[in-house]
């Protein structure tokens, strides 16, 4: 089984590329964000609880949100790895994915990180918030507490992977075309089964 990880400031690119990804290597995609997103719109109690801190920029507390991630994992047994995308974001929840992994005899391959300036982020970001009815995608000040959040709490875990040598990075500018192409030839070189 594959496990790879996708990890990258808000709007790097990680769910774009997930698609073809997961299409690629047949992987399950599990995108927190989107979930999440799928709880507001139907209105459940996680939804609500999401929502307040979605709307700040702020990440879903750890607890609500591994449990959210280990009920998707044990609701698809059958499939063949899971691409995380948007998640872990915290060192807590890193921790909680491989010893939930270990526990049914699962580990992560790799984590790739797609590496794009602010600069160009706040850009595609801001280009999304004009049809994306995120309220997180059209305010500056939002979209600037994503970053920090992602540099206080979420970039740490660069050196998590590190030092367990699974940590790869991807140039993330470019066309979306270019990115992919650089993202299959890194994971075909890990020649996995
Ligand atoms: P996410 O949904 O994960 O959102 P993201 O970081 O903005 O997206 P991503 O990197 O996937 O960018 P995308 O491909 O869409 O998180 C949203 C919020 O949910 C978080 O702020 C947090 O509150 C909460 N959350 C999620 N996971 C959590 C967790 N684990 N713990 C706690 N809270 C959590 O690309 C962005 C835009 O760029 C798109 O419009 C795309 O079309 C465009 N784009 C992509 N590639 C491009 C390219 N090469 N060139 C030009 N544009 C490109």
């Amino acid at each position: 089984m594959k496990n790879f990880v996708l990890f990258g400031k808000p709007g790097s690119g990680k769910g774009t590329q997930a698609e073809y990804l997961s299409e690629k290597y047949k992987l399950y995609h599990i995108s927190t964000g989107d979930l999440f997103r799928k709880n507001i719109s139907q209105n459940s109690n996680l939804g609500l609880l999401a929502q307040s801190y979605m709307d700040k920029g702020e990440l879903v507390p750890d607890e609500v949100t591994i449990k959210m991630l280990e009920n998707e994992i044990k609701e698809n047994p059958q499939s063949k790895g899971f691409l995380f995308d948007g998640f872990p974001r915290t060192i807590a929840q890193a921790e909680s994915l491989d010893k939930f992994l270990k526990s049914i005899d699962m580990q992560i391959n790799a984590t790739i990180a797609l590496d794009v300036d602010e600069e160009e982020l706040i850009s595609r970001i801001i280009d999304r918030g004009k049809t994306s009815n995120r309220s997180d995608d059209q305010d500056i000040e939002k979209i600037q507490n994503r970053f920090n959040e992602y540099n206080m709490k979420t970039s740490t875990l660069s050196k998590y992977y590190k030092d367990q040598k699974k940590f790869f990075e991807v140039d993330g500018s470019g066309s979306v075309d270019e990115i992919t192409k650089r993202l299959f030839e890194l994971i075909d070189s890990f020649n996995l089964p």
